[in-house]
């Protein structure tokens, strides 16, 4: 550290250069690994500036401890194995034990060292994204630092100047290694009351990320660039992500980052948000309009916020309906409206196990769970109370509820709605449709509709993939 630097860092009025290096060789703070997909409550902060922590979904917040004023956190890049729903377990990379590894929770003006000790098969680095830090802590690996080799362990410090909401990945085999999962979200929480950052009663967040694994197998493909096929909070897809329990009139906020290679509409049933910051800080109130879709770019992190003032189980997801769904057949024709009436016979004569997909859509898929290779989830798999949820992927619920204690984020189970407020059967007459006599008149136009079935390809549906 030559005199700018040691002037400039003591300028942020923490450690000498000289405590820096002695405690980096001394004793390191021991890595906590968790390996249960569960989420984690809240981490109460029991030492440094006391805030309001957040919660992540299916994850859980680092522990710190404090040496001489710095918060001091350890982070190991390592393999690790993820349950991405009950059924599937994938083999990943990611921090101490988890992808994404464990939210950084940190106070604005904090001094903040993270060890970063690599356990991968080869190098690695952090980049801290969307922070103000000196250069040489920005971890993009030639541009700011040597690579962290296998083996090693590095630190980074520098002050977490600005209040928001970030993430940090790998700056080195970036493609590979953000592809295995690795990530983690950042909260750095404002020191003292701030004008455009509100305190919120439910603060959650997650991260957006996709893998390429091939049914059957447990390995994503790491040079895909597009077609991935598993869509994720924080590396779980429907019906493995947990719901987001609320209390009736909570003000909740909603923190998101996407590191998968497309964009992510994301849409809240029953309520209105608005975007009240961005990796970029709070966004001033005057600022803001109402949405209910907040449309998320790759390398872009959103919170959204919202008064939870109406009861019930609503939907929350990504709006791109194959990002809400699990891995599927790829090259599947469109099959609604072709009549199959006696195809199916004749084509298992020449291969046995062949099965129809969507002569009435693909809604039937959702209670299709035969002939899965292991470790592959069902394309559409989750129950709710009515009936399967045509849904997998980018999908949670959020559950509002009268008698949710504050405080708690256990699932309060299914929403009962009152009597009387639920779409029903109309069983009355129903009157025909006006334009349907003048079509009528058409009919010899229209093609022969068995003809057409019989030109299909045949097509086992075991066959692996993707396609999203
Ligand atoms: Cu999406």
């Amino acid at each position: 550290m030559n005199r700018r630097e040691f002037l400039a860092s003591a300028a942020f009025g923490a450690v000498s250069a000289t405590a820096v290096s002695k405690v980096a060789l001394a004793a390191l703070p021991e890595p906590m690994i968790v390996t249960s997909p569960e989420t984690a409550p809240p981490r109460m902060p029991d030492t440094g500036r006391p805030y309001n922590p957040v919660v992540t979904l299916n994850g859980w917040t680092a522990p710190w401890r404090i040496n001489q004023g710095v918060k001091e956190f350890h982070l190991v890049a390592e393999p690790v194995e993820r349950e991405i729903a009950p059924g599937m377990i994938a083999r990943l990379w990611g921090y101490n034990g988890q992808s994404p590894g464990p939210t950084i929770e940190v106070v604005e003006g904090d001094r903040v060292r993270l060890f970063v000790t690599n356990r991968l098969p080869e190098p690695t680095t952090i980049h801290w994204h969307g922070q103000r830090l000196p250069n040489g802590m920005d971890g993009v690996a030639g541009l700011n630092q040597k690579h962290i080799p296998v083996g090693k362990t590095f630190v980074y410090e520098f002050v977490a100047r600005r209040p928001g909401t970030f993430m940090y990945h790998p700056h080195f085999d970036e493609m590979v290694q953000m592809a295995m999962g690795m990530m983690g979200f950042w909260v750095t929480h404002p020191r003292n009351r701030h004008p455009a950052i509100s305190e919120v009663d439910r603060d959650f967040c997650f991260l957006l990320n996709a893998y390429d694994i091939d049914p059957g197998s447990v390995t994503p493909k790491i040079n895909e660039m597009l077609d991935f096929n598993l869509w994720t909070f924080n590396s779980r897809a429907f019906p493995g992500i947990d719901s987001m329990n609320v209390r009736l009139g909570d003000r909740v906020r909603i923190r998101m980052g996407n590191l998968t290679m497309t964009n992510h509409p994301i849409h809240i049933h029953g309520h209105e948000f608005e975007v009240t910051g961005t990796d970029g800080g709070p966004v001033p109130p005057g600022a803001r309009w109402p949405e209910v879709t907040t449309d998320i770019a790759v390398g872009q992190m959103r919170q959204v916020e919202f008064i939870a003032d109406s009861e019930g189980d609503w939907a929350f997801h990504c709006h791109k309906s194959h990002h809400a769904m699990n891995p599927m057949g790829h090259d599947v024709p469109t099959m609604i409206g072709v009549d199959h009436r006696g195809l199916v016979g004749r084509i298992q004569n020449l291969v046995p196990d062949y099965m129809l997909m969507g002569e009435r859509g693909m809604g039937d898929m959702k209670d299709m769970t035969m002939m899965l290779p292991e470790e592959t989830l069902p394309m559409m798999a989750g129950h709710g109370p009515h009936g399967a949820i045509g849904m997998g992927g980018m999908f949670t619920s959020f559950k509002v509820r009268r008698d949710q204690k504050p405080g708690d984020y256990s699932d309060p189970g299914w929403y009962e709605q009152p009597p009387g407020t639920q779409a029903y059967e109309w069983t009355g007459e129903l009157p025909e449709p006006a334009r349907f006599a003048s079509e009528r008149l058409n009919r010899g136009e229209v093609p022969d509709l068995n003809r057409t079935a019989l030109e299909l390809q045949v097509r086992r549906p075991t066959g692996g993939g993707h396609n999203h």
